[in-house]
């Protein structure tokens, strides 16, 4: 029999998985119930943003010493204004906000904690390039409430994430997310004339080993000599092992690791020496790297940074910067197997 209904659609689904979990209070559904408003609402900006007046920078340069533009102050501000009331969180942490961000005292507080990239892969936002929200989500555990005290919390390594995930604004609007513990990735695409995620990618599996391989080539004279041989390993030819991989690099995350979890391959943001600030490369653990690789995990997939793995990480700040090489797994652990020597 043909389907007469719209197919299943995110809040369905996530209701699902809740049924699983006896613990499961329903709490967790309203949370991500709130963050799917927030990112429809972000999806409807980033949408018109050719033609609103909402383009260019407001002037602001953010705690990473980078030009804000307005789409980030708007996606930060709606995201949490969307889930500070509803009584889930103790608290949030955003890649445009310096310090965590506290639960107003007229709303109630919950035992969990979101941390967010609102807007990521901004400087591509006046291009029409794909860009998006990424989130990790993981439960306190202290019974602090003061928000001076709850930074041990929230700096958990990122295998504890109970919910992690992302919303690309590209061709069409999608959301992935896993719930971890073996749950498996799911993606929803927005129907745009329903206003619902619906389920179009289920149980995304990357390959074991892909044909890509994604980094920005223009960081090579700031690279060491382990990183430079893992480059030109992907270059070389050798027929046998399917080299050279082919290069596709965005400089959107969110766009890039979306198009190698499902065609396979690896995406790379290595240390380099180009800002003695930034010596672990540009990307952040708590509000990229960490949900990325919790995705990536369920996927099949593995994400290191040339050492180990990065949801073993214990976080020492909440903007710490990390090394990233993520994909699939035989990619991703030949890479590690460069840059920890063992090659
Ligand atoms: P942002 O959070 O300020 O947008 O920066 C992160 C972005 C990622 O989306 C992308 O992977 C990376 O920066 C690209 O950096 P680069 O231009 O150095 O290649
Ligand atoms: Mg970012």
């Amino acid at each position: 029999m043909a389907k007469q209904g719209v197919g299943i659609t995110i809040t369905q689904h996530i209701l699902n998985q809740q049924r699983q979990k006896p613990e499961a209070t329903g709490g967790f559904t309203t949370l991500l119930y709130e963050l799917i408003v927030a990112a429809k609402v972000i999806s409807r900006e980033v949408n018109k943003a050719g033609l609103a007046d909402i383009l260019g920078s407001t002037g602001k340069i953010n705690i990473q010493d980078e030009q804000v533009q307005k789409l980030d102050v708007f996606s930060d501000q709606i995201i949490i204004e969307r889930m500070q009331h509803i009584g889930q969180l103790c608290c949030m942490g955003s890649e445009e906000d310096a310090d965590l961000i506290d639960i107003p005292s007229k709303y109630p507080k919950g035992n969990y904690i979101i941390v967010f990239d609102p807007l990521d892969g901004s400087s591509n936002i006046d291009v029409n390039v794909s860009i998006g929200t990424i989130f990790g989500i993981y439960k306190k555990k202290s019974s602090e409430t003061d928000i001076d005290l709850l930074m041990n919390d929230v700096l958990q390594p990122g295998l504890s994430q109970v919910a992690a995930g992302y919303f690309i604004y590209g061709s069409s609007t999608m959301m992935v997310y896993t719930t971890g513990e073996g749950t498996g990735v799911h993606g929803f695409t927005l129907y745009p004339s329903v206003g619902e995620f619906l389920l179009s990618h289920e149980n995304i599996r990357i390959p074991e080993r892909g044909k890509i391989y994604s980094v920005n080539e223009g960081n090579h004279d700031y690279w060491d000599e382990k990183t430079l041989a893992l480059m030109d390993y992907f270059k070389t030819t050798d027929k046998e092992s399917g080299r050279p991989y082919t290069s596709r690099y965005i400089g959107s995350l969110v766009a890039d690791f979306h198009r190698n979890l499902l065609k396979g391959g690896i995406f790379m943001y290595p240390a380099d020496n180009k800002d003695p600030k930034k010596p672990s490369g540009k990307l952040r653990l708590m509000v990229e790297a960490n949900p990325l690789a919790l995705v990536i995990k369920e996927a099949g997939g593995y994400a290191s940074d040339g050492h180990g793995p990065i949801l073993d990480i214990e976080p020492k700040e909440l903007h710490q910067r990390v090394p990233l090489y993520i994909g699939s797994k035989e990619d991703v652990e030949l890479a590690e197997r460069f840059i920890s020597g063992k090659i």
